[in-house]
């Protein structure tokens, strides 16, 4: 059988990094997307950077997307590049329209004019139930996003599904709850735990500043989601799934963990509570039903919360230990 081709957007984030490996893992050629700066930032993906190819382009640029699908000629194509941070959404959101929803558009349009038999995935969020309208969510549930980052993947979920039955492209739209890793962002907030809790243990720092410590979300593991990215593109027909561990815990309950992870048990002298990080509107609770994943994929979540956890705060300890050497 042929070699596989896959072109990821958003290879040098997160969740791009781990399809990039898993991908490999099964002999696929992997193309990674990335645009330009000034100075590479390649940290996430510079242990496989020589078996990947990269191709300059940007979620704002047509051609250079259209020109990316030329040059990879790929049988999937998993499109992980957004403005991600919620939280920025609010003081840019024009630039998040057009990165998370216009992009989307870009992307299929790309697509459907170079190679429309290629299998499409789109990252849809959690972040579009936002103030829920049930509980737990599947993928029936309406949508009531609050932020603009929310809205603006509504708006690349349903122009996924419309290409998909305007075109009769293979495309799907994996809603993933919020899944986390030693390589999350360090301003998303288990980041900001981990790497916080971390300093503390070493006396680099004396505590940490956070918001709303009420939100609840389902948190599990990103290595364990990517493999859920590429199940959706492996079956006979185009579906969307929702990606989910079913459990959640409160922002508190985090960091709870986090400072037992560290075998500290009071954990209050620590955290300073911070205006500045609470948002404009919020979103309390989030909890994911994945069982239509589990049965027509077969998938299942393997790290638990605790696992997850210690896994960050270690990884941070040890980054920290070795950055100071
Ligand atoms: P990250 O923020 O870690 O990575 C985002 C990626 O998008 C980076 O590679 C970034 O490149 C790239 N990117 C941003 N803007 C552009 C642009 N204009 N042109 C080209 N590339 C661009 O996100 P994650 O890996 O955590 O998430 C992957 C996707 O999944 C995102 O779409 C996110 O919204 C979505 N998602 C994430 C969830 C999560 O819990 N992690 C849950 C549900 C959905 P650069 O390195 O240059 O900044
Ligand atoms: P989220 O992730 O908004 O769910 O989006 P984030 O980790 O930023 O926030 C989670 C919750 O923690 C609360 N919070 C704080 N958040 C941050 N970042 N910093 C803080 O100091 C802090 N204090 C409390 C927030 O208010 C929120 O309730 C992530 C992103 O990966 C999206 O791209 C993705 O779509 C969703 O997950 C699912």
């Amino acid at each position: 059988m042929a070699q596989k081709r896959a072109l990821i957007t958003g290879i040098t984030g997160q969740d791009g990094s781990y399809l990039a490996e898993f991908l490999l893992a099964k002999n696929y050629k992997v193309f990674g997307l990335t645009r330009r700066t000034s100075t590479p930032n390649y940290e996430r993906i510079k242990h496989i950077e020589d078996k990947i190819e990269l191709i300059p382009g940007d979620l704002l640029d047509q051609q250079s997307l259209t020109s990316a699908v030329e040059y990879s000629n790929p049988d999937e194509i998993y499109n992980l590049a957004a403005q991600s941070f919620v939280a920025t959404s609010w003081s840019q959101p024009v630039l998040t329209g057009e990165f998370t929803a216009l992009g989307a558009t870009r992307m299929l349009e790309a697509l459907r004019q170079v190679k429309p038999k290629a299998k499409f995935y789109q990252a849809s969020s959690s972040e579009m139930f936002g103030k829920v309208v049930e509980t737990p969510q599947t993928e029936k549930t309406p949508f009531h996003p609050r932020s603009p980052y929310g809205v603006a993947k509504v708006y690349g979920h349903w122009i996924t599904i419309n290409y998909r039955e305007s075109y009769d492209l293979f495309a799907v739209s994996g809603i993933l709850f919020n899944h986390e890793s030693p390589r999350r962002g360090l301003e998303f907030v288990t980041r900001k735990i981990s790497n916080g809790v971390a300093r503390i243990k070493l006396g680099l720092s004396k505590n940490i500043a956070l918001g709303n410590l009420d939100a609840k979300r389902d948190w599990g593991f990103a290595g364990d989601y990517v493999e859920a990215m590429w199940l959706m593109l492996q079956q006979d027909n185009p579906g969307d799934y929702v990606i989910a561990t079913g459990t959640n815990h409160s922002v508190e309950e985090f960091v709870k963990a986090a400072f037992e992870a560290i075998g500290e048990g009071s954990w209050k002298k620590y955290v300073k509570i911070s205006k500045e990080f609470m948002r404009p509107a919020e979103v309390d609770f989030l909890i994911g039903d994945a069982a239509k994943a589990q049965k027509i994929l077969g998938w299942k979540p393997k790290v638990s919360f605790k696992q997850l956890v210690k896994m960050m705060v270690d990884s941070d300890i040890e980054l920290l230990k070795k950055n100071s050497k």
